[in-house]
């Protein structure tokens, strides 16, 4: 009998939890499928894979990468440790709870050094199209090999679509961005806060871009940063220089005018104002189209394409668990595909599942609950499946206290530590302030308090 043949598009965190998955069934003794994994960049690790670039890369490709020089997590990082791979096992010593970028790409990229998985992704080679095929239920996917400039088609019995949805930007217009004189740029072109030194900066949006890259361009020197929300604002307890506005209406060469009738004079403009589910690469009929939620439409389990069983999504849901969630995913997918969990036939369980989810995060009234909605489901996929189990629980009990810490000083908040739900170490207290710390190089990170 030949093979299953697998594809995974990406090789993000999400898409190496797959291969992490399926490497340690083999490991086990057990017959897994050929893994193909294909990677529009030139190395893993997705979003965590820096790129100086913006717009489009060498290839002429759009440039995935939405991270920026001096990001820290921001969350603890006890809240998204692998069961599988500790911190402590990576590193050798305990660190602080909210490493820098460059800090969690080597610690994702250890877990895959370890598994030995490389030669299973095919770099530098974006996914173009895929086909289902209905009369032997198969897909033929279409890349661009552009090391060798070429593009061919390959069969498989399934696909998992691990690309990310936090890289295609949501772009909005206000009535005289045209004449404004100063930048107007997406969060996703936001590279370096030096940039924006002793400036006045608007920032659309209230969540996580427009707090971070607001926190980055305060801490990197910039003159005031204004917040303008459409829905709420963020609320915090701000620097005397950062104030929250209410919406945007409209600018003109040096001004931006608010909802409120007030108006301020600035120099840049940055639209925090989210990303989209793009999958172009995919037809009518396998296409995910979904808001960013917590209980996504149209996946069975989070991960099922309710319209075609054989085509998985990963890390598609809004995200407070993140790492451990794509190996909840990962091991479950794995799992189905090894036939040793059972998709049910009848299409309409299959949405049932999908309309009760929904209806459980509509229920889900505020942050910590929405923490535990999503604590729950990591809970219920890693019930299912031989991943390691551990203190769920416990790693929402971290955010619980993480959202704590941002209430009392949203400036402080990277300056806590928190225990390990996986080792029960309790993490190293960082050698310097994080508002003081400007260089966010891993060697300097990792440097102990007496070498800082
Ligand atoms: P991605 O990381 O986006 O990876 C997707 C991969 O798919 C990429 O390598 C991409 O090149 C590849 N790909 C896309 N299209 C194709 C194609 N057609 N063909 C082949 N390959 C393709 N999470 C945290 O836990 N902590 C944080 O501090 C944190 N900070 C964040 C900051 C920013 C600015 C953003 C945008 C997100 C942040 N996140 C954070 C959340 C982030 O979504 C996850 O940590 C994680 O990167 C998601 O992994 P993923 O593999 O699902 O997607
Ligand atoms: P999010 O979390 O999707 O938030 C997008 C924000 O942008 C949100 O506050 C929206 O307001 C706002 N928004 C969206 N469209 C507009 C328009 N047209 N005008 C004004 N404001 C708008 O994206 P983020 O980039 O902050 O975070 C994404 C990930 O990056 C996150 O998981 C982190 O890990 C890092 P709303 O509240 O909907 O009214």
């Amino acid at each position: 009998m030949t093979k299953k043949r697998v594809a995974i598009i990406g090789a993000g965190p999400s898409g190496l939890a797959q291969l992490r998955a399926f490497q340690s069934a083999r490991r086990a003794g057990e017959e897994i499928p050929e893994i193909v994994c294909f990677e529009k960049q030139r190395n893993w690790g997705g979003l965590w894979n820096y790129t100086w670039r913006t717009g489009l890369d060498q290839n002429g490709e759009p440039v995935h990468s939405s991270m920026y020089r001096y990001l820290w997590s921001n969350g603890p990082k006890e809240g998204l440790e692998f069961a599988d791979y500790s911190f402590d096992e990576h590193f050798g010593d305990k660190i602080a709870s909210y490493p820098p970028r460059a800090v969690l790409f080597d610690y994702i990229e250890g877990r895959m050094n370890k598994a030995d998985v490389r030669d299973w992704i095919r770099f530098n080679t974006p996914v173009r199209f895929v086909r289902y095929n209905e009369k032997d239920e198969t897909f033929t996917v279409t890349a661009h090999n552009h090391d060798k400039d070429s593009t061919y088609e390959e069969v498989f019995d399934y696909v998992i679509c691990a690309s990310g949805h936090f890289s295609t930007p949501n772009i909005p217009y206000y009535d005289g961005f045209e004449e404004f004189n100063g930048r107007i740029l997406h969060a996703h072109d936001f590279r370096d806060a030096r940039e924006f030194e002793g400036k006045d900066l608007l920032l659309l949006g209230s969540s996580y871009s427009a707090e971070d890259i607001g926190s980055q361009c305060w801490k990197y020197g910039a003159k005031s940063i204004t917040t303008s929300y459409r829905s709420a604002p963020m609320g915090f307890d701000w620097p005397d220089n950062w104030e929250e506005v209410p919406g945007l209406v409209r600018v003109d060469e040096t001004t931006a005018y608010f909802e409120d009738g007030t108006s301020r004079d600035v120099d840049a403009i940055i639209l925090c104002t989210g990303y989209k589910h793009f999958f172009n690469f995919l037809p009518d009929d396998l296409r995910l189209k979904t808001a960013n939620r917590l209980a996504t439409a149209d996946l069975y389990k989070g991960v099922v394409f309710t319209k075609n069983p054989k085509l998985f999504y990963l890390g598609m849901q809004d995200q407070w668990f993140t790492f451990n969630m794509f190996d909840a995913q990962a091991w479950w997918v794995r799992d189905a595909i090894m036939g040793k969990i059972k998709i049910p036939s009848d299409i309409s369980v299959l949405k049932a599942d999908v309309t009760e989810r929904i209806a459980r995060e509509d229920a889900a009234d505020g942050a910590k609950a929405a923490i535990q909605y999503q604590g729950d489901y990591v809970q219920e996929l890693i019930s299912e499946t031989d991943y390691p189990s551990f203190d769920v629980q416990g790693a929402c009990e971290a955010f619980f206290a993480w959202i704590d810490h941002k209430e009392d000083d949203v400036m402080d908040f990277r300056n806590k530590s928190y225990r390990s739900v996986i080792t029960g170490t309790m993490a190293a207290e960082h050698h310097t302030p994080w508002e003081d710390a400007l260089d966010d190089s891993l060697e300097v990170y990792l440097q102990s308090e007496a070498d800082a």
